[in-house]
């Protein structure tokens, strides 16, 4: 079904109000909703898919229509707590479409950190007592579907899903061409140049997305043991996952992030500033988008990382918008004092050909286990 052709039947239901994390399953309806934006439908970009949850209640109360929060499955274990205790019947009753990008779908080949909750994405929705659908591809039962689905929850006034197999939009070609602000940098160069300069003196924990995916495929091209870790999915977590490490090891530890997975998870930037781990720097890759899932824009644009990193205790930032700046860095990296963030303005954009880890996550823990095995 064409994208077009989806929203038309949204419209005609009054559904024209929008919010959420984009997800690759829909990524040409993510690309149509960033096209029409202001044009008789709002997007709202949120930072998280339980924010999201929150947004759609908001727009319930103001106006009394439905809204739509879109996320991949893989966000749906964020919404359980505002969907069980806000949306939910036995609280406030708050109705509201979820659009769910289904990964790892069962009998569908997909990465690993997708094939669980593919494979309870809808016993999940069940025991949340979420009535669901999946979205037909043919534009007539989609019509139907939809229909049906505003009625129900209109009645039962409470959430209900549209689940999104991959595949059911056509590919969206936008005719909007925003001018974009084009950095120096590119992010697999500027991971090239940290692994060449910080050699084995730190151990690496990198962001979901495409940055594990270049740091893994640099090691592999170079024929080094894939010494990092890899965080394939847990957006978000990679600088928790570190200030987990750097607090109970001496190892410098640095973590590889990005601009929404930051965002994801803002409140880590305090409690690694409260806790204040000398051994620990945080890179952000801020490239102002979800460039893993296409590219669409996170809010990064108008926030100061290192404003907010000061604020909340760390000792040293830095923002970076050339390879002069960035070999600067690298060069005094090891006398800055800890915990440290150095947001790496960087272009949007990455190789076609890039491919996906080769070892299985359980090969990555074991393997990154061992760098630490000298200290115990
Ligand atoms: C909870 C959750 N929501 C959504 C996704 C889908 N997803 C994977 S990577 C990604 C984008 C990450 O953006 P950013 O951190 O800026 O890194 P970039 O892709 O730009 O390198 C998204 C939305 C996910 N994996 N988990
Ligand atoms: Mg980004």
């Amino acid at each position: 079904m064409k994208c077009e052709e989806l929203w038309k039947i949204f419209k005609d239901e009054n559904l024209t109000f929008f919010t959420g994390v984009p997800d690759s399953t829909y990524k040409s309806w993510m690309s149509f909703l960033d096209n029409k934006t202001g044009k008789g439908l709002t997007n709202i970009i949120a930072s998280n898919e339980c924010e999201a949850i929150g947004i759609a209640a908001g727009y319930h109360l103001a106006t009394n229509e439905v809204g739509i929060a879109y996320m991949q499955n893989a966000g749906l274990g964020k919404t359980v707590n505002p969907i069980t205790s806000l949306a939910d019947k036995e609280v406030y009753s708050i109705p509201m479409l979820l659009l769910i990008g289904w990964r790892g779908e069962p009998g569908k080949k997909d990465e690993p950190q997708h094939k669980k909750m593919g494979r309870i994405t809808l016993p999940l929705l069940n025991v949340l007592e979420i009535p669901y659908s999946i979205l037909p591809s043919n534009e007539e039962e989609a019509r139907m579907t939809i229909k049906t689905v505003k009625n129900k929850i209109k009645n039962n006034n409470s959430p209900y899903a549209l689940i999104v197999k991959k595949g059911t939009l056509d590919p969206f070609i936008s005719t909007d061409i925003e001018e974009e602000e084009e950095y120096e940098l590119r992010r697999e160069e500027v991971i090239k140049i940290i692994i060449d300069n910080i050699k084995d003196k730190y151990v690496i924990v990198a962001t979901t997305g495409k940055t594990s995916r270049e740091l893994f495929e640099i090691r592999m091209m170079r024929k080094e043991q894939p010494k990092d870790f890899y965080t394939i999915g847990s957006m978000g977590c990679a600088s928790s996952i570190s200030l987990g490490i750097a607090l109970n090891s001496s190892k410098k530890t640095l973590i590889l992030d990005g601009d929404g997975a930051t965002l994801m998870q803002m409140g880590t930037l305090a409690t690694i500033g409260y806790y204040k781990p000398e051994n620990l720097h945080h890179i952000i890759f801020d490239n102002h988008c979800h460039e893993s899932t296409g590219g669409q824009p996170t809010v990064s644009k108008i926030v100061q990382y290192d404003k907010i990193a000061l604020s909340c205790g760390y000792n040293s930032t830095k923002t970076i918008f050339n390879r002069k700046e960035l070999m600067n860095y690298i060069n005094v990296i090891d006398k800055i004092k800890c915990p440290s963030l150095a947001i790496i303005k960087v272009r949007k954009g990455s190789r076609s050909d890039l491919g996906r880890p080769t070892i299985t996550p359980y090969e990555n823990k074991i393997s990154f286990m061992k760098l630490f095995q000298d200290e115990t």
